[in-house]
């Protein structure tokens, strides 16, 4: 018997009635607030995100899976869930039809809520960094799946460039060849999470909501391959991290990965606690001003595109 999706893929009610209505609609992460951000400020930021987004207009959609159902916009006490639930794992799309056989509760990395939120009919979606190719990748082949699913998923991700963590310039190349679309917004150079710039160009600049919204229309009118668009919008000057900081001590939080043998999912997420350590919280700080203009951005590029 073939069964559709609807048991499986649960929009609140806000979420459901802002997509029939063609409201405009912002989708959020959530491994960033189980895995990437420390308790209990992480439940914190899931509620300032949304508020933000509610604040420039747009509804938000807290996306993650709870005893097996993908849920599109979480109430409070889902949130509190996400947030504090010992032992939440971390789900890519390939996990989700195991967590939903299972009945598991998770929280869905960039992958996993691209990939949701395109099913949900969600467009516009915001994170800090993306995943990508992994420093060492030539030993052990890690590449975030994020890379993947938006080589074949049709979402705009804003985000602050890819984690500092990984390898760069390897994952400029891979995006380019998997024929990724990636923007600058009011920048030059693309973006390094914790940093304002990576020390990489990026070939095309937006300036305005309006603009990403236009090529969105173009990726829809040229048809093909279901490709995302990357607004890679940068952290603020003033609140990024000391450059000289953030390379010292993340050359000791690779150092210390690879002494201890941390490999796969556990990678991103140590490699992130190592730094907010080491950095004296300084790294969180400038992870949420990142984040934070990753939402608002969203939320304005979705009040756009639901004019357009
Ligand atoms: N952005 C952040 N913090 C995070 C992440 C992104 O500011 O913790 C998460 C995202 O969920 C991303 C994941 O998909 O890290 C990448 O993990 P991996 O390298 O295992 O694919
Ligand atoms: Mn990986």
């Amino acid at each position: 018997m073939r069964r559709t999706t609807d048991s499986l893929l649960q929009p609140s009610d806000e979420v459901a009635e802002a997509l029939d209505s063609g409201a405009p609609v912002v989708a959020l992460e959530s491994t960033i607030i189980s895995h990437g951000l420390p308790r209990p400020r992480n439940l914190e930021v899931a509620r300032e995100l949304e508020e933000i987004v509610r604040r420039e207009g747009a509804v938000p959609a807290t996306i993650a899976v709870l005893d097996g159902v993908a849920r599109i916009g979480l109430d409070e006490a889902s949130l509190e869930r996400v947030a504090m639930e010992p032992g939440l794992r971390k789900l890519s799309q390939r996990d989700l039809p195991l967590a939903a056989a299972l009945k598991v509760s998770g929280a869905t990395t960039v992958a996993a809520t691209s990939f949701l939120a395109a099913r949900a009919g969600i467009r516009l979606f915001a994170t800090g960094g993306l995943g990508g190719v992994h420093r060492g990748w030539t030993d052990d082949q890690d590449e975030s799946a994020d890379l993947d699913t938006l080589s074949r998923t049709r979402v705009t991700v804003v985000c602050a460039g890819v984690k500092s963590i990984l390898d760069v310039p390897a994952t400029l190349q891979r995006l380019e060849t998997r024929g990724v679309t990636v923007a600058g917004y009011r920048t030059d150079e693309f973006p390094g999470f914790y940093l304002r710039s990576s020390g990489r160009p990026v070939e095309w600049r937006i300036e305005m909501p309006e603009e990403a919204a236009a090529v969105m229309r173009g990726q829809d009118a040229f048809g093909g391959q279901e490709t995302a668009l990357i607004v890679a919008n940068p952290i603020p000057e003033d609140q990024q991290l000391d450059p000289a900081l953030h390379d010292r001590v993340l050359a000791e939080a690779l150092a210390t990965a690879e002494r201890e043998g941390v490999t796969g999912q556990a990678i991103t997420p140590f490699l992130l606690g190592y730094l907010v350590r080491g950095t004296g919280g300084a790294s969180l700080e400038a992870n949420l001003a990142a984040v934070r203009g990753n939402v608002a951005l969203a939320a304005r590029i979705a009040l756009a595109w639901s004019r357009s």
